[in-house]
């Protein structure tokens, strides 16, 4: 028989971790509880307070440039992206929503640095409340914990 096969996977504890959060003002009574259920969630993985920056951008269109800084900057260990775009009667919402996307996975690959996506890309303002602390949960939380399991698991892939 040969060997067991390794399982290499993220920890989403993470002392000692530097982490932005870009988070959007546009729709900002939907971004704030993002913010609020990302801070949360970094608070319960163990991120000390001051080990966090917390930068505003005017609208998910800006947060890729802020997310791209932050990233070559190498202060951060994981960046987290919050905004809402909803759907209104034109296209902007798929040029908003899709260069926003694309623009924080380019950071990604091109620095290697984590970032959450916890930007909402919805029909109505209805589905943004859902999933920003509603009942669809919060999914600025969620997108801190994969920061935190990317950070992790980048740092184990790396060695
Ligand atoms: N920005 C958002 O974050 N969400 C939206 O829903 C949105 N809509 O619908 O227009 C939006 N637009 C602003 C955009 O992100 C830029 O800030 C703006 O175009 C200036 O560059």
């Amino acid at each position: 028989m040969t060997g067991h096969s390794r399982i290499i996977e993220g920890d989403a504890a993470a002392k000692g971790v530097c982490v932005a959060i870009v988070a959007a003002r546009f729709n900002a009574f939907v971004v704030d509880k993002l913010l609020s259920g990302a801070l949360q969630a970094l608070a319960a993985a163990g991120v000390r307070a001051g080990n966090i920056d917390v930068v505003r951008v005017p609208g998910a269109f800006e947060i890729p440039v802020a997310v791209n800084q932050a990233a070559v900057s190498r202060r951060y260990g994981a960046i987290i992206a919050l905004g809402a775009v909803i759907r209104g009667e034109t296209p902007h919402f798929d040029y908003v929503a899709g260069e926003c996307a694309r623009g924080i996975m380019r950071v990604m690959l091109d620095t290697h640095v984590p970032v959450g996506f916890g930007v909402l890309t919805c029909d109505t303002l209805e589905q943004a409340q859902t999933r920003a602390g509603g009942a669809a949960g919060n999914k600025g939380a969620d997108a801190a914990q994969a920061a935190l399991q990317m950070a992790n698991l980048l740092q184990q892939l790396a060695h």
